[in-house]
């Protein structure tokens, strides 16, 4: 019985071995010290056929609610079909360009816009799609209103599989890594520069990284917004 127990729990710790072979473990933090969440970590490894167990959606939902983009920040792969739904009762002229361009810059570039009539009640929410597959939209996007300047969001566009959003402590974690050379890359919405790619030797075991945005400065999380009707 005793020997029995103990081949079993040598089959566990192989088995726990396996499955943590290697993470990556990645922290964002402001010039402060404090976490950064809604960063978008994207991890480049050397082994391009690894493929994470979890892929990021091919169709995933950005809502507009309550003068928002929900979420704040979308990371997708590269020829994703993101489905916008206007769950307000008003309508919103969405539009989007690449977040690196000047205003005078976006109104030329290829980027997109398009209205989403608002909701009555009883119907389903109005939906309109745009893919994310032109050479270029590699990167950040920004989302904005035409009707209400307060309305900011991003979609995050990546060729590579392995890429997450920070929690609010300001982690992205990736389980199941790839062991070897990779690099990453770090984005967040007040990095006014894109930060060279730091070089990572991902071995077995838990990887912890730092980066230090030292010109961003966590945000004060937004109050939820008023469920009160706006008048429009
Ligand atoms: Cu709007």
């Amino acid at each position: 019985m005793k020997i029995l127990l103990s081949i079993q729990m040598l089959a566990l710790l192989v088995i726990a071995q396996v499955a943590n072979a290697a993470t990556v473990s990645v922290q964002v933090i402001d010039k402060n010290g404090k976490p950064l969440p809604d960063a978008v970590v994207v991890l480049l490894p050397t082994n391009k056929a690894a493929m994470p167990k979890v892929a990021l959606s091919m169709q995933p939902v950005v809502a507009q609610e309550k003068m928002q983009f929900v979420p704040a920040v979308s990371v997708v792969p590269l020829g994703a079909k993101v489905i916008f739904m206007n769950n307000d009762s008003w309508n919103h002229h969405i539009r989007g360009y690449a977040a690196n361009t000047s205003q005078v810059e976006a109104g030329k570039s290829n980027g997109f816009s398009m209205v989403l009539e608002g909701k009555s009640a009883g119907k389903k929410a109005v939906t309109k799609e745009i893919v994310m597959d032109k050479p270029g939209v590699l990167g950040a996007t920004l989302l904005g209103c035409f009707i209400h300047g307060s309305m900011s969001g991003h979609i995050y566009v990546t060729e590579s599989p392995w890429a997450a959003k920070t929690n609010a402590e300001g982690f992205a974690i990736f389980e199941d890594a790839p062991e070897g050379v990779a690099h990453l890359r770090i984005w967040q919405m007040d990095q006014p520069v894109d930060l060279p790619l730091k070089q990572l030797d991902v071995t077995a075991g838990i990887n912890k990284q730092v980066t230090q945005l030292t010109q961003v400065t966590a945000r004060r999380v937004r109050a939820a917004p008023a469920t009160s009707g706006y008048a429009y």
